[in-house]
């Protein structure tokens, strides 16, 4: 998988490594944990990324700074590499930097439909992470140079990118390199598990139980929808940053296949995530709004408002379950 990888970034001294704006556990993780392989293999890294790190995620950079871009940063790199996104504006000022002088990019992601703009991909999208991709670049290298700090980092990506091991992402692979990491790092899950899910602030629990009292649902009970507005962060003290994680709750109900959150938090329409727990495809419905995503996870944007929102995104949504219901009497 990383055979090409290895041979080529072999050439490059300098190495600014980008993960995705919005950054969550896995490609914070990725990029710690990728940032210290490039180290410990002689080269010098660079970790960059566009917006602040989640509280409950900071402790990621004692292992590794990672730095807002700046120009002068930017252009000292001889090569960048992506991780955990596959087009170029999931990155923000990246594209800016290329502007100024035109450099090798390689991409390290696990999302579909990669975007054919780098000049070395290791794409694989049915990897649970890209955590998990970077363990596969140290176990096709030299697994001894994953250490503490690499296998805490590497951990955090894979369980938080798989609901904590549960998505049907999740192969006996993704357990095993969970099993080889908590070895090879000396740690117990919940050592990484509690900074990562047991921080919550009170004010986020009451944007969650304001957020919980919208649930409704559609579609004879399979489609759960759940909102999140402006007034409700501005009742509870809370930011958008708050509301990681809601999506799955309303997921939880039994016989639901679909849930979406969606969030009316300025004038620029409203921002939604939409989870699957069935074959429904939830990234065909993202992409009918212009979105996109995984199968299972997906975002995507409406220029509202609200009500307009739920409607057309439930009447995406139904048309799918029912097509899904024609083909399953079909084969019956
Ligand atoms: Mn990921």
């Amino acid at each position: 998988m990383f055979k090409e990888f290895i041979e080529n970034v072999e050439k490059y001294r300098r190495v600014g490594v980008f993960s995705h704006i919005r950054p969550d556990g896995d490609c914070i993780g990725a990029q710690v944990a990728l940032c210290s392989w490039l180290q410990k293999n002689g080269h010098e890294a660079i970790a960059f990324n566009d917006d602040d790190i989640a509280e409950n995620l900071i402790w990621l950079t004692d292992y590794f700074p990672v730095k807002k871009a700046t120009k002068e940063l930017a252009d000292s790199c001889d090569l960048f590499i992506v991780v955990d996104g596959n087009a170029p504006h999931r990155f923000g000022t990246y594209e800016t930097w290329q502007e100024n002088r035109r450099r090798p990019v390689f991409m390290i992601d696990h999302h579909p439909n990669p975007e054919d703009v780098f000049d070395l991909s290791v794409s694989v999208d049915d990897a649970s992470s890209t955590c998990e991709l970077i363990y596969n670049l140290y176990k096709e290298h030299a697994i001894e140079q994953i250490d503490e700090d690499v296998a805490k980092a590497l951990y955090t990506g894979l369980i938080t990118d798989t609901g904590s091991l549960q998505y049907d992402s999740v192969k006996p692979e993704t357990m095993e390199a969970a099993a080889d990491l908590l070895r090879r790092g000396d740690f117990k899950p919940n050592q990484v598990a509690e900074r990562v899910f047991s921080n919550q602030t009170l004010p986020q629990l009451q944007l969650l139980s304001l957020s919980m009292g919208t649930i409704k649902l559609f579609e004879d009970n399979q489609i759960a929808v759940m909102t999140v507005t402006k007034k409700m962060l501005e009742d509870t003290g809370t930011t958008n940053a708050d509301t990681g994680g809601f999506v799955s709750y309303p997921l939880s109900i039994t016989g639901i296949k679909a849930a979406i959150l969606l969030k009316d938090l300025d004038d620029e329409g409203v921002k939604m995530s939409l989870r699957s727990k069935s074959e429904v495809d939830v990234n065909v419905w993202a992409r009918e709004l212009g979105g996109g995503g995984h199968k299972k996870a997906a975002g995507a944007w409406h220029p509202g408002p609200l009500e307009k929102a739920i409607r057309d995104t439930v009447t995406i949504g139904s048309k799918q379950i029912q097509q899904l219901q024609l083909e399953e009497e079909r084969t019956i």
